[in-house]
C-alpha cells in the first residue's frame, strides 16, 4: 500500500514506523521526479533532502515548532508532508503552487523566500520573539553548505553565539552550491566529512564486537560509549564552537533513525544555539541527477528515462550571449575579468571560466563581497564584469553606491534576468533594477534590446571609465529590429525604431519589441505610433526626449519593471524640469509583487503584451 496518500500532515509522519518512513521517502522522491519532469523546477536539491525532511517532521512539531528553510528551493518534500499533495502537480504554474515557501499556502511556511543565507537570522529572530513571549517551542533553520558561503549567516551566528537563545541550525551539506561549492569553508567541510568515514569504521567494529559470543553485546555497549567520547574530539566543528554554537555531527542524511535521535538530543540542549551537520547527496535516488547535480539543480521539463529536456529551444539565452561576448572582449583586452556569485553556468560564464581560469572568480553566494571585490580589482587597474541576476544584485545596493559609484570605478554589472522571470516568481523577478540604479551618481545604466546591441553596449562601457550596469532579460534576445541607419550603440543616445505622427512610445529592453508590435497593431487601426528604444537609461537622451516633448504628441512609456522610481517617472521628472508635459500614459508594474507562472501569463497580468499596449494607447487617443 502506498503511504504518501495517507499523509495529510506532519502528525501522520509521526505515526509511521522507521521502515514505513523509508518507504515514504522513496514515494516522495518518485513524486518529486514525476512532477518536476512535467513542470520543471529544482530537482537535485529536493531529492537530496527528502530523508532529512522526514526526520525533521518526525522529531519536531511543525507549525508549533518553527522550521525555516534557507533559500527555499528545497521544500518540495516539506510541501508534500504538510498537506499540499493535491496542488503539488501545479508546481510553479500560474495560480498554482509556488516552487518556494509561501505563507499564503501553508502555516508550515514561515517566510516567502528565494534569496540565500537568510534562514539563521530569521530563525534567531523567531527564537528571540519566542523567548520574549515566554513560549518554549523549538526553532530550526535548515541551511545548505552553499548558502553558508553567504556572509549574512556569519552575522547571524556571531549574534546567536552571544546566547542564551535556544536555536537549532541544521547544515545540509551536499558539497554543492548550484555547481561544486567553493572557498575555504567548503575545504573545511570536506575535512569534517573525511572524519565521518570514521563512523563507517565504528559501525563495522560494533557489528564485529557484537558477534563475539556471550560478552559481545555488553562489550559493544562499553566500546560505543568510549567511541562517542572520542567522537566529540575528532569530528571538528571548531569553527562553529568558536562562534558559540554546540556542534553535533557529521551525520548521515540518508539515515532517518540516526537523524531523529540527534534531533531529540539537540532539543534537550538548553539555552544555547546548536549546529547539526548532516551530510546529504544532491540528486539522491535519480541516477542522472546524482551524476549531474548541477544540470538538475533547476531544470525545464525533461524525460525521466533520458534526462533530456522536453521541447528543445534553439535560441541562445541572453546570459549565454553575454558570456560569449565577454570571452571575445577578454581575448582582445587582458584587463577584462569575470566574476560570479555561485552562478557560473546560470550567468553564462562557464566558457569564460574554461578559457581564462586565472581571470575568473567564483566568490560563493556573496553578491555584496563580489561588488566590493570588483571595486578592488578596478582600483588595481582591471576591468571586472560581475554577471549576476538582477534580483540578487539587490543585495549589493550599498556596495554599488559606496564602493563603486562614489569611487567612480569602472566596474560593470551584467544584470541578467532583468524584468519578469516566470515560474520562479516574486522573489526572483528582476523588476527593481531600474529604480535601484537610476539614483546612483556616476553610473551608466544601459538596457540593450538584443544581442547585437548588447555587444555594442559592453564594448561601450569598456571604453568608458565609469561604473556601469547593463540590464538584460532572462530569455533570448535575438536581433529583431533592422539596423538603424549607420548608427551604432552610443551611451546617452536613444534609437528611433519606427516613425509615427500620432503618438510616441518610449520603451526599454524586451519591451521595445512589444512596442514595435503594438505599433503594428495600431497602424492597422490608422493610429501611427513612433517607437523609441530608450536603451541608455542613464544618461537619458535628453536632446531627443525634449525634442519629442516639444512636438506636442502624447508620450507613452513602457517598461518591464516597477513604475515607482522607474524609467517613466524619470522621464516625467526631466520633462517637467524643462516645462514640458509629462507622458500621458506610463505602462509598467504597479506597487505590488508579481506572482509566478509562464512568462506570457505574467506579461499579460501586468498589461505588457503588445495587444494590451495597443489597446491602452487606443483608449488614450480615442477614449
Ligand atoms: C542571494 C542569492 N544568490 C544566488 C542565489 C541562487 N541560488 C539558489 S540555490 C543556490 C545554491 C544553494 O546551495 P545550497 O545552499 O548548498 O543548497 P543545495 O541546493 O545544495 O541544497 C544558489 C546559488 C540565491 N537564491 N540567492
Amino acid at each position: 500500500m502506498r503511504i504518501l496518500p495517507t499523509i495529510s500532515g506532519p502528525e501522520d509522519v509521526k505515526k509511521l514506523s522507521l521502515k514505513e518512513c523509508e518507504q515514504l521517502s522513496s514515494e516522495v522522491r518518485q513524486c518529486i521526479i514525476d512532477t518536476v519532469s512535467q513542470q520543471g523546477g529544482h530537482l537535485a536539491s529536493n531529492l537530496g533532502i527528502v530523508d532529512l525532511t522526514i526526520a525533521l517532521h518526525r522529531s519536531f512539531d511543525s507549525p508549533k515548532d518553527q522550521i525555516v528553510f534557507d533559500v527555499g528551493h528545497q521544500v518540495y518534500a516539506h510541501k508534500l508532508l504538510t498537506g499540499r499533495q493535491e496542488i503539488f502537480k501545479t508546481l510553479r504554474s500560474y495560480h498554482g503552487m509556488s516552487g518556494f515557501p509561501s505563507r499564503a499556502e501553508s502555516e508550515h511556511d514561515l517566510f516567502d523566500t528565494g534569496h540565500s543565507s537568510t534562514s539563521i537570522s530569521m530563525a534567531l529572530g523567531l527564537a528571540r520573539a519566542r523567548d520574549l513571549k515566554g513560549e518554549n517551542h523549538h526553532v530550526v533553520a535548515v541551511v545548505g553548505d552553499g548558502a553558508l558561503t553567504g556572509g549574512e549567516c556569519y552575522e547571524a551566528m556571531n549574534d546567536a553565539g552571544q546566547g542564551p537563545t535556544r536555536l537549532i541550525v541544521i547544515l545540509n551539506d551536499n558539497e554543492m552550491s548550484i555547481s561544486k561549492n567553493v572557498g575555504a569553508l567548503s575545504e573545511y567541510f570536506k575535512k569534517i566529512r573525511a572524519s565521518a568515514s570514521w563512523y563507517g569504521g565504528k559501525k563495522r567494529l560494533k557489528a564485529r564486537i557484537t558477534r563475539i559470543p556471550l560478552i559481545g553485546k555488553p562489550l559493544a555497549r562499553i566500546s560505543e560509549n568510549i567511541m562517542n567520547m572520542v567522537k566529540s574530539v575528532t569530528t571538528g566543528g571548531e569553527l562553529f564552537e568558536a562562534l558559540g554554537f554546540r556542534y553535533l555531527g557529521p551525520f548521515d542524511g540518508k539515515n532517518i533513525e540516526e537523524m531523529s535521535r540527534v534531533f531529540e538530543e539537540a532539543k534537550a540542549i538548553p539555552d544555547m544555539p546548536v549546529l547539526i551537520h548532516i551530510v546529504t547527496k544532491k540528486g539522491y535516488g535519480y541516477d542522472l541527477a546524482e551524476r549531474q547535480p548541477e544540470r538538475f539543480h533547476g531544470t525545464a521539463p525533461f524525460r525521466v528515462e533520458t534526462g533530456l529536456k522536453r521541447g528543445l529551444s534553439s535560441s541562445k539565452s541572453a546570459a549565454v550571449c553575454a558570456g560569449e561576448i565577454l570571452v571575445r572582449l577578454a581575448t582582445e583586452d587582458n584587463r577584462v575579468l569575470a566574476v560570479t556569485a555561485a552562478m557560473r553556468s546560470g550567468t553564462g560564464l562557464s566558457e569564460f571560466a574554461q578559457y581564462f581560469p586565472q581571470r575568473f572568480f567564483d566568490v560563493g553566494i556573496a553578491e555584496q563581497h563580489a561588488v566590493t571585490l570588483c571595486a578592488g580589482l578596478a582600483r588595481g587597474g582591471f576591468r571586472p564584469f560581475f554577471a549576476v541576476y538582477a534580483t540578487f544584485f539587490q543585495r549589493a545596493y550599498d556596495q554599488m553606491i559606496h564602493d563603486v559609484c562614489l569611487q567612480n570605478l569602472p566596474v560593470c554589472i551584467l544584470a541578467d534576468h532583468a524584468g519578469l522571470v516566470g515560474d520562479d516568481g516574486k522573489t526572483h523577478h528582476g523588476v527593481f533594477v531600474i529604480p535601484m540604479c537610476l539614483s546612483m551618481p556616476n553610473l551608466l545604466l544601459l538596457a540593450p534590446r538584443d544581442s547585437k546591441e548588447m555587444e555594442l553596449a559592453m564594448r561601450a562601457v569598456l571604453r568608458a571609465d565609469s561604473p556601469s550596469v547593463i540590464a538584460y532579460p532572462k530569455e533570448q534576445i535575438e536581433p529583431y529590429a533592422a539596423d538603424i541607419e549607420g548608427r551604432s550603440f552610443e551611451i546617452g543616445r536613444w534609437q528611433i525604431l519606427a516613425e509615427g505622427s500620432d503618438t510616441v512610445i518610449l520603451a526599454v529592453g524586451r519591451m521595445t519589441m512589444h512596442a514595435v508590435k503594438a505599433a503594428e497593431i495600431l497602424d492597422k487601426k490608422g493610429i501611427h505610433a513612433a517607437v523609441v528604444d530608450c536603451c541608455s537609461l542613464k544618461p537619458m537622451d535628453t536632446d531627443l526626449l525634449f525634442d519629442l516633448g516639444a512636438r506636442g504628441l502624447p508620450l507613452v512609456t513602457v517598461e518591464e519593471g516597477q513604475l515607482e522610481g522607474g524609467m517613466g517617472s524619470e522621464i516625467a521628472r526631466l520633462l517637467d524640469e524643462k516645462g514640458l508635459p509629462a507622458p500621458k500614459l506610463m505602462i509598467g508594474i504597479g506597487d505590488h509583487f508579481v506572482t509566478h507562472g509562464a512568462m506570457s501569463c505574467l506579461l499579460e497580468e501586468c498589461g505588457l503584451m503588445p495587444q494590451q499596449i495597443a489597446d491602452r494607447v487606443t483608449d488614450l487617443l480615442h477614449g
